[in-house]
């Protein structure tokens, strides 16, 4: 795995520094590394689902969710984590918020700043504070501030850009505090108003490769015009919420077409089963908060 992280970070090297090198490179790499052109990622936190899982927030209609098997999952899902070889910090389950789990949303990280956000949903408003002294481990941190709210799954980084959804997690205000956060530290955003799914990454991925994972709806939005676009078909739409780290792409298990279509675009997936976390509307990218 080091082999190969320190291959991709050689390869990201001459790919930034040297551009007749690194057309050539990208079209002969792409076919070994799909995700070689990805920053490569170190760090991730996660926190065990807490015993009252079952009433955190859900639109999902797919019945409550089994808590010991949704322990074995999250225990599978940092290993496959570690297996793309990232070190995991996973957090005790907190009783206080059901949804807590669900880490991605309480902060961005970037590479000089954590920012913690402002949970658009009121019931998860709390879960930020004990964020806060993980992420100072590893950061200094910035704040969401109301009247602005922001949650992590609107928020999809491609190289230097941001895209951020405007949902009913995350407001205009939210959204431009975030914006003026990456400016100053030399990225740029745009903003992406939604219309009906719960966070941006629920319908868009950016797997590596200027390739997005998306919904048919996202598929069309003239916002995403510079990708190649893998389109999900609305029946296997929660298959849109890969995880891209590193030189791997995880996918959830049981969505046979869109795995078809990774496959014949080069990726090779992992495969998790991540039904009980279906179940409360939260996907793979949702369960950790990823950084160099
Ligand atoms: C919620 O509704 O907030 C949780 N039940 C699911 C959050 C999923 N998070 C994500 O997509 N980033």
């Amino acid at each position: 795995m080091q082999e190969v992280a320190l291959s991709n970070e050689l390869f990201l090297h001459t790919y930034l520094y040297c551009p007749f090198v690194s057309t050539i490179l990208q079209i002969i790499n792409f076919s070994v590394f799909p995700l070689a052109l990805q920053v490569m990622m170190h760090h991730a936190i996660t926190r065990i689902p807490c015993s009252n899982y079952r009433n955190g927030i859900t639109t999902a209609n797919l019945g409550e969710p089994d808590y010991s098997l949704a322990l074995t999952q999250h225990r599978r899902y940092v290993e496959a984590l570690e297996q793309c070889g990232l070190t995991v910090t996973t957090l005790d389950p907190d009783l206080l918020y059901p949804d807590s789990c669900f880490v991605e949303d309480t902060a961005v990280v970037i590479d000089e700043v954590a920012i913690i956000t402002n949970p658009g949903a009121a019931s998860r408003r709390e879960e930020v504070k004990s964020m806060q002294p993980v992420l100072q481990q590893f950061r200094k941190l910035e704040f969401i501030t109301a009247p602005g709210t922001l949650e992590g799954g609107d928020v999809m980084q491609v190289d230097r850009h941001f895209y951020i959804g405007l949902t009913n997690r995350t407001n205009e205000a939210g959204a431009l505090q975030l914006g003026e956060i990456l400016n100053k530290y030399g990225y740029t955003f745009t903003l992406v108003p939604m219309t009906s799914a719960l966070h941006l990454k629920t319908v868009v991925n950016y797997i590596g490769n200027q390739h997005l994972l998306a919904s048919m709806e996202m598929a069309k939005n003239p916002l995403f015009n510079k990708f190649k676009i893998l389109e999900v078909a609305d029946e296997d739409l929660y298959a849109a919420n890969c995880l891209a780290i590193n030189d791997q792409l995880i996918m959830p298990a049981g969505f046979d077409r869109v795995m078809n279509t990774l496959q014949k675009t080069g990726y090779k997936p992992i495969e998790l089963e991540v039904s009980e976390f279906e179940k409360m509307d939260g996907g793979l990218t949702c369960l950790s908060l990823r950084f160099r």
